[in-house]
Parts: C-alpha cells; sequence; structure tokens
C-alpha cells in the first residue's frame, strides 16, 4: 500500500535525505528543492526530481511557502514533509498546505501555534495537570505584578519571551534590583525577534537537566511515547550531544514523565511526531515546550526502538491509524549522537564553511551517519553549520561511549574546523562517562582545556610533518591533527 505517490522534501542537507531514505523504501517519488547555494548539493542528486526554489537566502528559497507550494502543485507532490528548521514549525505554511489540498507532514495547523505560544502551552498544560515550573500564569501586565510574583515564587527567576525560542530574550534576574532592566530588556529583544514583546516570569533551575519524550499520535486519538532523551549538553542553545534513553531514567520516573509527556499531546489534540521537553531537578520535573516537529535527533529513539519515525509520520499525514500500542514497544540498548557541525570550538564556536578535501566516514557495527556532505563538496555559509550526526548505538551506555570513541577516531574531515575533537573529549570526560550532565555542563567541565591540549600536542606534531601536508590548499591544521592525534593515541 503508498501512502502517496509523490512527496516534496522542503528542506536541505541530511535531513532532506533521511525523509528522501523513507520515501524510497516506501516506494513514494520525491522531489527536492534547491537554492543558488545548493545547486551541487547530496540532496538534490538524491532525489527522483530537483526544482530551483531561489536566491541562497533562505527568505527567498527554503522559506517561501508560496514558491513551495507552487513547485509541489507543478511537480504533481501530494504531500510536503518540512523537515526540520525552516517551515516544520510555522502554522501559517501548515494552513496554506491545508487550504491548497496539499498534505503537510505534521501536526494540526492549530496545534502548531497553540504550541508556538510558551505562556498559552504553559496555561494549557498547567489545566490538564501536567507539572509546569511556578510563576506568572499570563505576560507580564506591570512591574508591581512581576515584583509580587518574583518576591512569591523566589529568586532567582528567569523572564522569558512567549513566542521565543533557542533562548532569545531570556534574561535570569537574581535580585529583584535588576528584575525591571531584565523585564524591559527582555521586551525589547522579543519585540525586534518576534514581533511581540509578551514576556512572563518563572522559577529559575540553576542547573537542571533536559529530558525529553519522543510521542506518536494518529488522527484517531491514538497516541505512544517512545521513551525519553537527554539533551542537557548544549552550547548557546544549540545542542551538541543527545543519548537516548536518559541516563538518569528510572522506571518509576519514566512512569511519571511518560504520562505528562501523553497528557500533554492528548491536550494538544497531537497528531504525527513530536516531542515534549521537561526540566528535570532533584525529582522533580516541568514542562517547559512541545516541539511540534521530527527533530535532529529522532535517530537515536530510533536506534532504540527500532521504529522508523519518518516512515511514521508519513502514514500518519496519509490517514492511517498507527499500527502498534505501548505494550508493543520497548527499548534496546542505548544510543549517543554527535552533531557534526562545520565550527571551530576552539574560536567560539565560529562557522568555518568551505570545501572537504580529504573524507572518510565511519562505519561497521552500531554505526549510523546521517550527512549531506561528501569528499569535494563546498559547504555553504548561508545555512546552519550541522554538517552530519554520527550515532552510535550498543547494548550498555559504556559501551555506546566506547564505540563512539572508535567511529570518532575513524572519522577524517578535512579542510574545515569541526565539533569533532570537541566530541571526542567529551566523551572521554570523566563526568559524561558517570553520566553526570546538566545544562551548564560545557562551561564547567574544562572541556575546552582538554581541546587545547590535543591543539598544542599536535600542532607541535605538524610542524614536523609540515612537508607533507603542505598542497598549498586551506587544510584546517586542527581537525587534521586531532584526527591523527586520536588515531595514534588514545587519552
Ligand atoms: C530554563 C532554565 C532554568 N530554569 N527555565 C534554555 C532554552 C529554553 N528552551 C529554555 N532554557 C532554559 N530554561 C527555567 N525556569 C534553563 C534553561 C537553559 C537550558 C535548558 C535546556 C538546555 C540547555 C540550557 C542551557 C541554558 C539554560
Amino acid at each position: 500500500m503508498k501512502y502517496f505517490e509523490k512527496l516534496l522534501i522542503a528542506n536541505r542537507g541530511e535531513i532532506a535525505i533521511r525523509v528522501m531514505r523513507a520515501c524510497r523504501e516506501l516506494d513514494i517519488e520525491t522531489v527536492a528543492i534547491y537554492s543558488d547555494a545548493d545547486k551541487n548539493a547530496l540532496h538534490v542528486k538524491y532525489a527522483d526530481e530537483a526544482f530551483h526554489v531561489g536566491e541562497a537566502h533562505p527568505s527567498k528559497s527554503y522559506l517561501n511557502m508560496e514558491r513551495i507550494l507552487d513547485i509541489a502543485k507543478k511537480s504533481g507532490a501530494e504531500a510536503i514533509h518540512p523537515g526540520y528548521g525552516f517551515l516544520a514549525e510555522n502554522y501559517r505554511f501548515a494552513k496554506l498546505c491545508l487550504d491548497e489540498g496539499v498534505t503537510f507532514v505534521g501536526p494540526r495547523w492549530k496545534t502548531i501555534k497553540a504550541m508556538g505560544s510558551k505562556i498559552g502551552s504553559k496555561q494549557m498544560m498547567r489545566e490538564a495537570g501536567v507539572p509546569v515550573l511556578p510563576g506568572t500564569e499570563g505576560g507580564i501586565s506591570s512591574i508591581d505584578d512581576a515584583r509580587k510574583i518574583a518576591a512569591e515564587i523566589g529568586y532567582p527567576v528567569i523572564v522569558k519571551a512567549s513566542a521565543g525560542g533557542g533562548g532569545i530574550g531570556m534574561q535570569i534576574v537574581n535580585d529583584e534590583k535588576t528584575l525591571e532592566e531584565a523585564i524591559t530588556g527582555s521586551q525589547r529583544i522579543a519585540k525586534s525577534a518576534f514581533g511581540d514583546a509578551t514576556v512572563f516570569i518563572e522559577k529559575y533551575l540553576v542547573k537542571p537537566r533536559h529530558i525529553e519524550f519522543q510521542v506518536l499520535a494518529d488522527e484517531h486519538g491514538n497516541a505512544v511515547h517512545l521513551y525519553d532523551r537527554e539533551c542537557s549538553i548544549q552550547r548557546r542553545h544549540q545542542k551538541l550531544i543527545e543519548e537516548a534513553p536518559s541516563p538518569i531514567m528510572t522506571p518509576e520516573l519514566r512512569e511519571r514523565m511518560s504520562k505528562a509527556a501523553l497528557r500533554v499531546a492528548e491536550a494538544s489534540d497531537y497528531s504525527n511526531a513530536g516531542s515534549v521537553e521537561f526540566l528535570y531537578n532533584q525529582d522533580n520535573f516541568y514542562f517547559m515546550e512541545m516541539n511540534t516537529r521530527l527533530q535532529v535527533e529522532h535517530t537515536i529513539t530510533e536506534i532504540i526502538t527500532g521504529v522508523d519515525l519518518v516512515k511514521q509520520q508519513i502514514a500518519i499525514a496519509a490517514g492511517e491509524s498507527l499500527t502498534f500500542e505501548q505494550k508493543d514497544l520497548s527499548i534496546r540498548g542505548h544510543a549517543i549522537e554527535c552533531r557534526i557541525n562545520a565550527e571551530d570550538p576552539l574560536n567560539n564556536f565560529a562557522a568555518d564553511p568551505g570545501k572537504i578535501v580529504r573524507y572518510r566516514s565511519p562505519g561497521g557495527p552500531g554505526i549510523r551517519m546521517d550527512s549531506g556532505i561528501h569528499m569535494g563538496y563546498t559547504i555553504p555559509p548561508n545555512y546552519d553549520s550541522m554538517i552530519a550526526k554520527l550515532c552510535a548505538w550498543d547494548s550498555t551506555r559504556p559501551e555506546a561511549i566506547k564505540r563512539m570513541r572508535r567511529a570518532i577516531s575513524e572519522y577524517i574531515i578535512l579542510g574545515i574546523k569541526t565539533t569533532l575533537p570537541l566530541h571526542y573529549a567529551i566523551m572521554n570526560n570523566q563526568a559524561f562517562v558517570e553520566g553526570n550532565t546538566h545544562t551548564h555542563f560545557l562551561q564547567e567541565e574544562h572541556i575546552f582545556s582538554t581541546l587545547e591540549r590535543y591543539k598544542r600536542d599536535e600542532e607541535a606534531r605538524m610542524q614536523t610533518l609540515a612537508g607533507s601536508f603542505d598542497q598549498g590548499k586551506k587544510v584546517a591544521a586542527i581537525t587534521a591533527a586531532v584526527n591523527m592525534y586520536m588515531q595514534q593515541k588514545k587519552e
């Protein structure tokens, strides 16, 4: 049975290819779109058909709703998968698809809209009996009101933008003296970033864990969860490493949190794939937000459950009922994902796009690679710097870590700087090995001094080997060096 004849992927890079892989297995023809910057991109070659969508700037290409719908119609695609980012959580696009008779592979537009408001979704979940952090119930109405509530819940508090994302407009407030300026600052940033100055206050947790639950819901009221992921290791609100399941999860905690996650799905009339984010602290957890999309880290959930989330998304969008129940699901082993970004971790994660002059990706038992890059490919400077996802699975967490170290040591990317050495340092960090991760892990764990040491050792090596590496090309010393270092001697 075919869910659709043809599907358009409104995205680029590794996630476009990921979705196309599911389509190929489902005998669905694929339509790629590409910008001026992506004429030579792998997702264009992988697709059955590809259409130019516009200029490099996202607003002229991957965010151009009308043009994308025109291409869907012209090509005969019956459905659009948005991937993540770009239009994935844009309720206007989901609604436009519905109005134009094209199936949007994702939740109902009203659900996307409701979850786009932090205040609204928090209120909805409070009413549904899901734990939320204490704070203002709606937006801040006056400074006096804010002072009163902050005093009630106790400092530190955090000011957040209701329309916010990625930590934009977030301000931590340690005492009443700085509350007013934090609120006005947050309002100003929220207004300019989202066109909505609404902010709210809640209790600030100093070093929480970020734990999320994957859910799948069909359009007929059936829903399951696919367990938890730990996503605490982040830099500037971008995740770097995720694992499934969370190292601190117990059967009892999982029972409580998964029930809450399913209540979130039910209360929001959810359909398709989504994830429910919680902050966890001292055996308590609190609903943060729901991501109404397929996430980057869906891979590790697929690995431990054996469920292909993209195929499920497509089946659900075609109106199918889930073919399994909660009791049919279980966790097998442990999976870790490293997000490989074209960035210099020793220079404040500055983006480093450019040509990949040498490339060898890891493989073997328990390794999954999702990437949109290859030898000779030039990474354009116009988009997100994530270029590959390296996932390692094994039957236990310690073994999965060892397998990830082994895979990183096989991985060669020359020509650009990447976060690979940082991942290697984290995989060898004692706190990480013990499962002690939290949202301030990178700041506290002296990872960067380990990296500096890798770099120093290798720069010395590079000096002696300079001749053999001088190709008159831009060869990124640190990536090359660390790759070699890792193959020669382990920590
Ligand atoms: C918080 C918090 C502590 N207490 N809210 C960061 C992004 C946004 N989604 C929510 N964030 C946080 N909200 C309260 N009440 C700490 C963070 C936070 C964080 C959360 C998850 C992962 C990494 C983080 C890094 C810094 C701050």
